[in-house]
Parts: C-alpha cells; sequence; structure tokens
C-alpha cells in the first residue's frame, strides 16, 4: 500500500464509530467463540501499520499473529498473487498438478536446516501440519506414541488440541482428546533456572520412564502462545541428539518462530538443530493460507500413495504468494531487519525493565519479543497487568499481543517491513501504558 501513510494517527476515540457499528453487525450473526483483540475493523495494511474504518492508523506490533512477515500489502507479493489469480485460481494439485507447489517444495528444500535429501508437503494451516507431521512420523516408525511440551500451542483440531498445553480457551469442554499425546517438561529459564543440560535430562527422564520411545517429539524452537519461551542453550540440541540415538522423530513446530521471524530462516539454526521434520506455516505465504512438512526424503516417503494431500494443499495463489515471500526476504535483506529490530526493541525493553521491577524478563530472538510481567518480590505472574497495558497501548494506537499459560507476557511480533521511527513510536506508547497502569 504506496500511499498508507506510515506514521500512528489517532482520528477518532478506539474504537471510533464506525468501528462500533461493525463490531455490533459481527455480535449479532458471528459466533461468540471467535474473540478478536483489537475492537476495530482493519481497511487497509502494509509496511508497519494497519488502518481502520474510522481512519484511525495503527502501529502493528502483531503482524496477525506473526503472519505478515513481509509486510501486510508486500508489491512482490501483491503482484503474484494478481497474476496468479488471473491464470487460474485452483485444479487441484491432486488432480492437475502445476509448478508452483513443486517450486516451494524445492525452496523449502533448500532453506529448511540440514543438507540432506527433504520432501515436502504443502496443506493449509499449521495446525493441519502439525497434524500431517504426526501422521507421517508414525507411518515412518510405525509407533504412535507422541511428546509434546508444557507450555505448547500446537493448534485447534482435535489431534493439535491434545498437543497443546493450555486448557482454557484451547481446550476446555472440547475433550474427548486424541490418545497416545504426552507431556514433558520444557526448559524454562527464567521459571525453572535450569541449564539446557539439566532441564534435559529432566525431559528425557520423563519420555523414558513415562512413554518409551515415541514416534515423535514435537517441540516449538521458541515457544509462540505459551510465552515466547526460550529454552535454555544446549536444551534442543540434547532432546534432538537423544530423539536421533533412539530413531525417534524430531519434529519443530517453526510455525511461528520460522520464516525469517527471529533473524534467521528458523529458529533451530540458532541452535545449530536439524530437525527430521520441519513444520512451517505463518510467515510463509504473507497473509496466504498455506502451510508445509518439511523431512528426510526417508521419513516423508514411507507414507503411502495417497495417504497425504487435502483439496486446498498447496493452493496455487498461496504457493504464488509463498514464493514472492521468499523472494521478498532474500533481496531485501529480511533476516538482518530482523536482527536490527532485536538490538532495537531489546535495548528499549531491557532500559524500561531496568526502571520497573514489574517487568520480570525480556526475551526472544529477532522480530519476536516479549515481556513477561510479574508481581516484584514473589515473581508471581501477573496477567491483570498484561491486560491493562496490552489495553492501554491499543487505546494509544499501537496493535499488542498478549500470550503466556499465565496470560502474563506481552508480546511483540512487527513486520520486519516496520521502520524504526515506528517502533520508537510504538515503544513510547507501550511504555506510556506501563506508566499509567501503575495507577490502575
Ligand atoms: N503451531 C507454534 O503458533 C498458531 C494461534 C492463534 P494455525 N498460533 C496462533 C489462535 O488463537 O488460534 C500456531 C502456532 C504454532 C501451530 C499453530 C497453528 O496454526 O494456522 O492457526 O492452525
Amino acid at each position: 500500500m504506496t500511499d498508507l501513510r506510515q506514521a500512528r494517527h489517532l482520528a477518532t476515540e478506539i474504537p471510533g464509530p464506525r468501528s462500533r457499528a461493525l463490531m455490533a453487525r459481527k455480535t449479532a450473526t458471528v459466533a461468540s467463540g471467535v474473540g478478536t483483540t483489537m475492537p476495530v475493523f482493519a481497511t487497509r495494511a502494509g509496511g508497519g501499520v494497519v488502518e481502520d474504518v474510522d481512519g484511525n492508523v495503527l502501529i502493528d506490533f502483531g503482524s496477525g499473529i506473526a503472519v505478515t512477515t513481509v509486510g501486510a500489502s508486500a508489491p512482490r507479493v501483491i503482484e503474484a498473487v494478481r497474476e496468479q489469480a488471473e491464470a487460474f485460481t485452483h485444479t487441484c494439485f491432486m488432480v492437475t498438478p502445476y509448478e508452483s507447489y513443486v517450486a516451494v517444495a524445492e525452496q523449502l528444500a533448500r532453506l529448511t536446516p540440514g543438507s540432506h535429501e527433504k520432501r515436502s508437503v504443502l496443506v493449509n494451516s499449521g495446525a493441519e501440519a502439525v497434524e500431517n507431521a504426526v501422521k507421517i512420523a508414525r507411518a515412518f516408525t510405525g509407533r504412535q506414541a507422541v511428546v509434546a511440551f508444557d507450555h505448547a500451542y500446537h493448534g485447534r483440531t482435535n489431534l493439535t488440541m491434545a498437543l497443546t498445553a493450555k486448557s482454557l480457551p484451547y481446550k476446555h469442554g472440547f475433550g474427548p482428546f486424541a490418545p497416545e499425546v504426552y507431556r514433558a517438561p520444557l526448559s524454562y529459564p527464567f521459571r525453572d533456572g535450569l541449564d539446557g543440560a539439566a532441564a534435559a535430562r529432566r525431559a528425557i527422564e520423563v519420555i523414558e520412564k513415562q512413554v518409551g520411545t515415541p514416534a515423535a517429539v514435537v517441540i516449538e524452537p521458541i515457544q509462540g502462545e505459551g510465552g515466547f519461551i526460550v529454552p535454555a542453550h544446549g536444551f534442543l540440541p540434547a532432546i534432538a541428539a537423544w530423539c536421533r540415538a533412539n530413531g525417534v522423530v524430531f519434529v519443530a513446530d517453526e510455525v511461528q518462530s520460522g520464516f525469517g521471524r527471529t533473524g534467521q530462516w528458523f529458529a533451530s539454526e540458532h541452535e545449530n538443530v536439524v530437525p527430521d521434520l520441519v513444520v512451517t506455516a505463518k510467515g510463509i505465504a504473507g497473509g496466504l493460507p498455506l502451510s508445509a512438512v518439511t523431512g528426510r526424503a526417508e521419513i516423508m516417503d514411507a507414507v503411502h500413495a495417497g495417504g497425504l494431500g487435502g483439496t486446498y494443499g498447496g493452493n496455487p495463489i498461496a504457493c504464488a504468494a509463498a514464493l514472492a515471500v521468499i523472494e521478498t526476504i532474500e533481496a531485501d535483506g529480511l533476516l538482518d531487519r530482523a536482527r536490527q529490530i532485536e538490538r532495537l526493541v531489546t535495548g528499549r525493553l531491557i532500559r524500561l525493565q531496568e526502571a520497573d521491577k514489574r517487568i520480570g524478563d525480556v526475551r526472544g530472538r529477532g522480530a519476536m519479543i516479549a515481556l513477561e510481567l510479574v508481581h516484584p518480590g514473589t515473581g508471581e505472574p501477573d496477567a491483570e497487568l498484561a491486560r491493562v497495558v496490552s489495553a492501554g497501548a491499543r487505546t494509544r494506537g499501537v496493535i499488542v499481543l498478549t500470550c503466556g499459560t499465565y496470560g502474563n507476557v506481552l508480546r511483540l511480533l512487527p513486520p520486519l517491513t516496520i521502520s524504526d521511527e515506528l517502533l520508537h513510536d510504538g515503544l513510547d506508547m507501550l511504555a506510556d501504558a506501563f506508566r499509567a497502569g501503575l495507577n490502575s
């Protein structure tokens, strides 16, 4: 969106009258289980902002939950989508294949960690891709058990609800859940104080004693919804090494942490981990619904012909968008940009933390940075403060999301196309919201 002004602008209160009217229509017709973070309706978005129906321009620290890494109206993506839509919108890859699906698989083989031979399957959502990774690991190993971790988030389908840790809002009332899912303790340095090796020993002991040898271990290299938890150094490599030694498929759920978000193509790379299977979604296609499982050829090809697929999997418009996203990240140096954003944002947040004991931890990598809020002294999670500060930031025109098992984490996920000016302005507003939150 070339004419979208890249500056915060409040034309009305938040939400304005048009958004309020639309919200009334939503309430009357959209299922109430579908929540919204911001009470405003979008008209345009791109660069580092979202414009709403009342003419407010909001700073985007959410990227539609880590999706629009290249911006919400990236020129190459717009062009690729337009061209593909004119050629054809769908044939179904399982009926009449097309080149872009193959090209996306080639790019995934090139970009995911490890130089081994790889295969990919393309599907539509993060949850669907995680489900497929589990199917593939089961077919390859002939085993059934799957291990996930504390605080994990893997989706809202039945199997991925089972893998997801948090009950409310994701699982409550929706059981029974898929069987043969087991949970191991994660490394959570801020709360458990363990180094990576000790945390891995603790997790492996739980797996060995309570599960035996599972088909797969599924883990987010940096947790998303669970609180942007970065495991202690050495934890991921130790878990991956145990998997390798025991013939267990190591699945990295890079749905939120992947595709340049953390300053590498994949967060696994920060720990030199080469997963057997990598699950991608979100940032892969600039907002078009696309996800993938990419992994070792011998594991992926263990599935019988016709065992993987779906009507829309690898839709041609989504594939065209994905190729444009990859080109954009490489041509525009966006991995470097993610690292710059990390320096700017963490620098400012650490200064904020030094002056405010309610900020217990500043963590994350690249443009995936979080603040964990606590009651000073006890360190108990302070979800109410997270609610007050994120709401305060939103009324000041900044889109800020929360996360965490305890609901006490503020997470910043700006598009990599955001300007430094917008980052500073957004962080100023966040600091204001913290100051105002003192009196709440
Ligand atoms: N794995 C690591 O972060 C999606 C969920 C928002 P889908 N996270 C955002 C919500 O409340 O529904 C996610 C993730 C990780 C899997 C998923 C699931 O991806 O595309 O939402 O299915």
